[in-house]
């Protein structure tokens, strides 16, 4: 029984980092956390963090954390390594790897800043932020010592940074927001990076920074100048599904929805005819959260992109680029909404029922259907282990060919390291990225010595820098698919056995400690393989527009924000579409209109 509560609470800590981590690589929580009842929460977090820019780091990191519990769980002893190893760097020895990886002699001092997060960052006996495995590593292969000028908590870090952008007190690197980079490249205080980088990044680094093509680049460069290493996400990771509660269909003996009237059909299914069979009229279609999007559990991003409406993002229309929420296409889908609401298909109380809230009521068998992200069954797995029977499978959301509808995908980066045009030695900086990839994800890493520890320390959040493949979730799918499904796990790295490991005892019967959730997204059509047919078929939209906020759009977003959701709610609960008109007029007078022009000012230099 200890051993079970020792691995849940492993779990649970695990997805507070990997939270963490998704918030902007920060703390790990300490395995001291009294969270055995938490890893529901965490995992919650973790989905919500999803949400944010960096998904695809949240996304990997609680698949590795959940992967590095089950290790965890066997381990008697720390893995974390203490002497630095020189011996295991990539290529010792030949030219190339001395331009990618060598260290200087003397060594060399940078100075940095840290973002803790939210909770500070926890280390393993001995060590500290001076002092841990990263640093320890970094000083033995590339001879440069790390001199932190500051350190707080991530809700003191942007305000902390705009300080030492203002008052020009920077360090030689740091980690800031596309507003904060653009200041600097405004005030002169970045290095030029356009040769820099591609000479010095070693080809894993050059693979890993180019992987969406090269947008991330493109939104760091100025007038022409590389201003930033962009940390390169995927938006595909993104992208939504929609979950279906197929032990429901088989009791009313219905098909997989293939169409958005097939889902519709459903909800009325799922309404009307006691799915449950508890004898009751409990039940409604499609779980809807108050915030209506967003949180990546329970949101309706995913029905709207049904409808061929984008939301939140801008899209390409007769040569410029317009933003979704104000088209016909979402008044559309708010009219089915209205419908549905009308017909008693949605919780009358959505309004008031946060995404924990409506996480409870799925656990309660009060939804079959949900749009969400490929990591919702986080939420849900508990109940998954008092009821077996609950079963939810994920599908394409069903996009209409006939409106060539497509899944949306956000602009995948959203944070950059910046180098000061004072530092020294500024081929430094890219060695250090060349070296953190490669030993988390290269040939020759060492993820539980630099990842994630298998007694829940997470040192890839003491390093000066975090970077990591934006397909290794995808890649990882398909690695596990084709392992449970041949039985050959000859080709599975350590962090795809983990997932394998924890997929086949669900597949075993042992649901616990999140082994459902990771083969609902590893697993054969899991999550992970329903976006990657996103991709595969191209019928994927992804924000068009990856430049840096516009003044407007600095000042004015969040206020549109808010008057979206507030007139989307009543037009759904008052039933006049009219109404949406009269929103878009708003939106326009309100900052939209400004907005649309910058943007496009924006759009016009990229052709
Ligand atoms: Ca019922």
């Amino acid at each position: 029984m200890k051993k079970m509560r020792n691995f849940t609470i492993a779990i649970a800590v695990l997805l507070i980092v990997a939270m963490m981590a998704a918030c902007g690589g920060t703390a790990p929580s300490g395995a001291e956390t009294t969270a055995a009842a938490a890893a529901t929460t965490a995992a919650s977090a973790a989905t919500e963090a999803a949400t944010t820019a960096a998904t695809t780091t949240a996304a990997s990191t609680t698949a590795a954390a959940a992967g590095a519990a089950t290790t965890a769980a066997q381990a008697t002893t720390a893995v974390i390594t203490t002497t630095a190893t020189p011996e295991t760097t990539p290529a010792a020895g030949t030219a190339e790897a001395d331009k990618f990886f060598g260290g200087y002699d003397p060594m060399i001092t940078i100075t940095s800043v840290k973002n803790l997060g939210s909770a500070g960052l926890t280390f393993p006996e001995g060590d500290s932020l001076e002092d841990n495995v990263w640093t320890r590593y970094y000083e033995e292969v590339l001879g440069i010592k790390i001199d932190w000028l500051w350190s707080v908590n991530d809700a003191e870090y942007d305000q902390k940074v705009n300080i030492a952008i203002t008052s020009n007190d920077i360090p030689d690197i740091m980690r800031v927001r596309n507003t904060q980079m653009k200041m600097m490249y405004e005030n002169d205080q970045l290095l030029d990076m356009t040769d820099l980088l591609p000479e010095y990044w070693a080809p894993f680094t050059e693979d890993v920074i180019t992987a969406d093509g090269g947008n991330g680049l493109r939104s760091a460069t100025f007038d022409g100048k590389l201003s930033a290493i962009p940390i390169v996400g995927n938006g595909l990771g993104n992208a939504f599904v929609l979950w279906v509660r197929t032990d429901w269909l088989e009791k009313l003996n219905l098909d997989f929805p293939e169409t958005i009237e097939d889902v519709l059909a459903l909800s009325e299914a799922f309404t009307t005819q006691d799915p449950d069979g508890n004898g009751l009229d409990d039940s409604f279609g499609i779980a809807v959260h108050k915030d209506l999007f967003g949180v990546g559990f329970a949101c309706l991003e995913g029905f709207f992109n049904a409808y061929g409406a984008y939301h939140d993002i801008w899209i390409p229309r007769d040569g410029q680029l317009v933003y979704g929420n104000v088209q016909p296409e979402a008044k559309a889908a708010l009219r089915v909404l209205t419908e549905l609401y009308a017909n008693g298909q949605l919780d009358p109380e959505f309004g008031v029922k946060d995404a924990n809230k409506v996480t409870e009521d799925v656990g309660a068998n009060r939804f079959g259907l949900m749009f969400g992200q490929f990591s919702n069954m986080a939420r849900i797995n508990p109940v998954k282990v008092e009821n077996p029977e609950f079963e939810w499978v994920p599908v394409s959301v069903p996009l209409d060919s006939d409106i060539q509808a497509k899944a949306q995908l956000p602009f995948g980066t959203s944070r950059y390291f910046v180098i000061s045009k004072a530092a020294k030695n500024p081929e430094a900086f890219v060695k250090m990225v060349n070296l953190q990839l490669e030993k988390s994800y290269g040939e020759s890493a060492e993820s539980t010595r630099f990842n994630i520890t298998p007694d829940g320390y997470g040192p890839y959040s003491y390093n000066v820098v975090y970077f990591e493949p934006a397909m290794k979730n995808f890649d990882a799918a398909k690695a596990v698919t084709y392992a449970v499904e041949t039985g050959d796990t000859s080709l599975l790295n350590d962090e795809q056995r983990n997932y394998y490991d924890m997929s086949m005892m669900s597949l075993s019967g042992d649901h616990g400690n999140n082994n459902w959730h990771q083969l609902k997204m590893f697993g054969p059509k899991g999550s992970l393989s329903v976006m990657q047919g996103y991709w595969d078929s191209g019928n994927y939209m992804p924000n068009a527009f990856y430049g840096a906020p516009t003044q407007t759009m600095t000042e004015k977003l969040s206020t549109l924000q808010t008057q979206t959701l507030t007139d989307y709610t009543a037009i759904i609960l008052g039933g006049n579409l009219d109404d949406f008109e009269v929103y878009v007029q708003n939106w326009n007078l309100l900052g939209g209109e400004q907005m649309t022009a910058e943007v496009n000012e924006w759009y016009a230099t990229q052709q």
